[in-house]
């Protein structure tokens, strides 16, 4: 259990401190009332608008570039078995998912569990909340929890559309809340919790795991309040869950559907050159015995005139012994010299989750340590959903 403990722990820190990144400098923006205009075509990426600012990384560009060519295409059916990436290693295909599901023992089409679990942790098929980050919704899974019949689980994971995962996530009808406290009661596990909503979550924990590549994923996003989409790694290595690293490929918040966040997360007295570095501790009582603060992060974001839900996006990341370097529709946000983070040089997994609320943002403020609970979260624009179509992980030949 420490492990896990210290992982929970870990990761509502995390959103804490994204919370100190990014409150100082980015005005809040209500979806809802940006007009939409001919000139203005929502969807259009204007490169030349993407500017750094001042919590971006020294050693991004300021600008990306039109002439780096997209790395792998959208086209699911034409999977590169071989790329060359974008720091320009010859790379080759080791593990994808296409999303197009596979048939389940009941005829339906699922997420494929010889790639994914749907729950935080390997081992416990019932682990079912992120409990250190607040969130007020349930990861589900149509195979737990195991005491209640397969009929009244809620399914969040549906393919709708060829080759597409939905993640979706749904308010409890008063019968399934209560079947899922029951059910939670009767399982005695500790993070099971009275919470209004479900969600979905994929994690290749166990499946695979790899050191160095290239990982890109296309996901389509959601702008509803309350929204907290993720794709992310974690390390495993040895068996063991250490807890930072943490390397944030994508973060998004449904209410600004127009930022997101790729940074990642070091221990204690690892740093990546020229990276924004952000101590936090005491309001987490993430203190050690000296009271030092005892985790510190690196941190980079993209702003650009962009409505990231009206379409599919690549969030990418490449990572070798001297670098990591972040991806956005092909073009590299940012790059870091990473040889002096030797947390980064070990086995990591692959997470896609829909978070619901949660102690990650303010609504507009994005205040420290403010909690998103279920009076914050925008239900009546649920099913929210969270579209993917691929993820592939390149490897170095
Ligand atoms: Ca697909």
């Amino acid at each position: 259990m420490a492990p896990v403990k210290k992982i929970i722990v870990g990761c509502s820190v995390l959103m804490v401190a994204l919370s100190v990144v990014l409150a100082n400098d980015v005005p809040f923006v209500d979806y809802r009332q940006v007009k939409k205009t001919d000139e203005e075509p929502v969807a259009a990426i204007n490169t030349s608008k993407v500017e750094a600012d001042k919590n971006t990384v020294s050693s991004a560009p300021e600008a990306v570039t039109e002439s780096q060519p997209r790395v792998v295409p959208k086209d699911k059916d034409a999977v590169p078995e071989q790329i060359t990436s974008p720091l320009g290693v010859s790379m080759k295909l080791k593990f994808h998912d296409e999303f197009d599901g596979v048939l389940d023992a009941d005829g339906q089409r699922y997420v494929d569990r010889s790639k994914w679990l749907t729950t935080f942790w390997q081992g416990d098929s019932e682990r079912s909340l992120w409990e250190g980050n607040k969130e007020v919704g349930l990861y589900v899974d149509k195979d737990f929890p195991s005491v209640l019949p397969r009929e009244e689980r809620v399914n969040p994971f549906s393919f709708e559309k060829s080759g597409v995962l939905t993640i979706n996530a749904t308010k409890f009808t008063p019968k399934q809340r209560e079947a899922y406290v029951a059910a939670g009661k009767s399982l005695g596990k500790w993070y099971w919790k009275d919470l209004p909503y479900a969600s979905g979550l994929l994690v290749s924990d166990g499946k695979f795991t790899f050191t160095y590549g290239y990982v890109e994923a296309r996901l389509k996003l959601l702008a509803n309040r309350g929204a907290w989409p993720a794709f992310w790694m974690l390390p495993n290595h040895d068996g063991k869950h250490p807890w930072p690293p943490e390397i944030d490929i994508l973060e998004f918040f449904g209410h600004r559907p127009t930022t997101f966040t790729s940074h990642i997360i070091l221990p204690k007295g690892e740093k990546v050159p020229g990276w924004k570095i952000t101590w936090y501790g005491g309001q987490d009582k993430q203190v050690d015995a000296n009271g030092k603060k005892v985790q510190t992060w690196a941190t980079l974001r993209d702003k650009k005139d962009l409505f990231l839900t009206e379409d599919f996006h690549t969030w990418a990341v490449e990572w070798n012994e001297k670098e990591m370097a972040f991806f956005f529709d092909g073009k590299e946000l940012a790059r870091g010299d990473i040889s002096g983070c030797p947390s980064l040089h070990k086995p990591m997994y692959l997470l896609i989750n829909l978070a619901i609320g949660g102690r990650w943002f303010s609504d507009e403020s994005w205040q420290l340590g403010q909690h998103v609970g279920p009076a914050d979260v925008d239900e009546a624009s649920m099913p929210w959903k969270m579209e993917c179509d691929y993820v592939r992980v390149y490897q170095a030949d």
